[in-house]
């Protein structure tokens, strides 16, 4: 079993980028609650976020060093409450961090603060990025162009589900098309909040988002878009009952020679799991599992290369003895096959 990589306080979520010669960590900040447990996640009420590093990620991780708080909800102008899994990117010289969080409507949307170091100080934007919406926001910057892609989306507590005449793959309010906004979204169904998401015989799962980032890192080019995930049998999408294998949260992307891993969690079946494309914008392929379940509800990750290896962050509930929103973050080193494929490691 693979001890805890920070354990002086509770972190989850984690994505790892190396920045500067060294890993930096963006977890979330995990917090005692009295809020009753539900399955709309409302424990999971973090307020801020600290930024780790290190330079070496084999134990004792002597070297991990706690930078302190890098944002916190009052920074945030938009922002009510909490702050989900964060990621961060490095691109025009500066650093910018994503995080999903609440807004005054109790919807979730996705902002981005700037700053010149990965310790930041990071200064949020006043509104969130426009057309964002839902959770788990990772940023993808192109090695060889700079391109940036924002990657998104959580069902459930995440509402992924609330925006439904928005994805290609659900249907619109009946006979007709939902209204869209200036930023291609439609109404958010509130009544849909929660526990929810299609189902049924050849309905097929809803998709994470991509969006193509600006320049600038502060907004979209272009609406959102579904990232299509095909079942290898079928060569069609991967259908709403497939629990073990359909989109729930937690998406991650990473290349490596000239594909593209999409990875993801599986939410209520507790999987990470990964597809493949030729194309930071899919389609992708379902190709396997990562990771079985490990202690706690939820599960969820990052990959990153370092030192000529390539690493899984992820997190458990070992350090507090398996409450679910009291997490620890965890890395272990994954290995590939011949053709690229991703050998499963086995769960704690
Ligand atoms: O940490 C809060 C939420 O739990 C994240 O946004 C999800 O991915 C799950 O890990």
């Amino acid at each position: 079993m693979s001890p805890p990589l920070i354990t002086h306080d509770y972190t989850a979520d984690p994505s790892a980028h190396v920045f500067e010669g060294k890993v930096y960590i963006y977890p979330s900040h995990d917090r005692e609650t009295d809020i009753e447990f539900n399955d709309n996640g409302d424990q999971y009420d973090m307020a801020d976020y600290h930024v780790f590093s290190t330079s070496s990620l084999d134990p004792p991780y002597d070297s991990v060093t706690d930078h302190g708080v890098i944002l916190r909800t009052e920074d945030v102008p938009w922002a009510s409450k909490q702050l989900w899994a964060p990621d961060a990117a490095h691109k025009n010289g500066r650093y910018y961090l994503f995080f999903p969080a609440r807004d005054k409507s109790n919807i979730f949307r996705i902002g981005v603060a700037e700053g010149p170091t990965p310790t930041g100080p990071f200064v949020a934007d006043p509104e969130p990025i426009p057309g964002s919406f839902s959770i788990d926001p990772a940023a993808f910057v192109e090695p060889d162009t700079g391109d940036a892609y924002l990657y998104f989306g959580g069902l459930w507590g995440g509402q992924l589900q609330c925006w439904k005449g928005n994805s290609s793959s659900a249907s619109t309010e009946k006979g007709g098309e939902a209204k869209l906004d200036e930023h291609g979204l439609p109404p958010f169904d509130a009544t849909l909040q929660g526990p929810q998401e299609p189902s049924g015989p050849n309905v097929h799962a809803l998709f994470p988002k991509v969006a193509h980032l600006a320049p600038s890192m502060h907004s979209f080019l272009s609406p959102a878009q579904d990232l299509v995930i095909l079942a290898p049998e079928t060569g069609a999408p991967i259908l709403a009952d497939d629990h073990d294998r359909r989109f729930f949260e937690a998406a991650w992307m990473h290349k490596r020679n000239s594909t593209y891993y999409f990875s993801y969690s599986t939410g209520d079946t507790h999987y990470l799991v990964y597809a493949t494309s030729k194309s930071p914008l899919g389609p992708f392929t379902y190709a396997g599992r990562i990771l079985e379940p490990v202690l706690g509800w939820t599960t969820h990750h990052s990959i990153a290369e370092f030192g000529g290896r390539w690493w899984l962050f992820h997190h458990d509930c070992e350090l507090s003895g398996g409450v679910n929103h009291l997490r620890c973050v965890k890395v272990r080193e994954i290995l590939y096959d011949d053709e690229g494929r991703i050998l499963p490691v086995e769960g704690e």
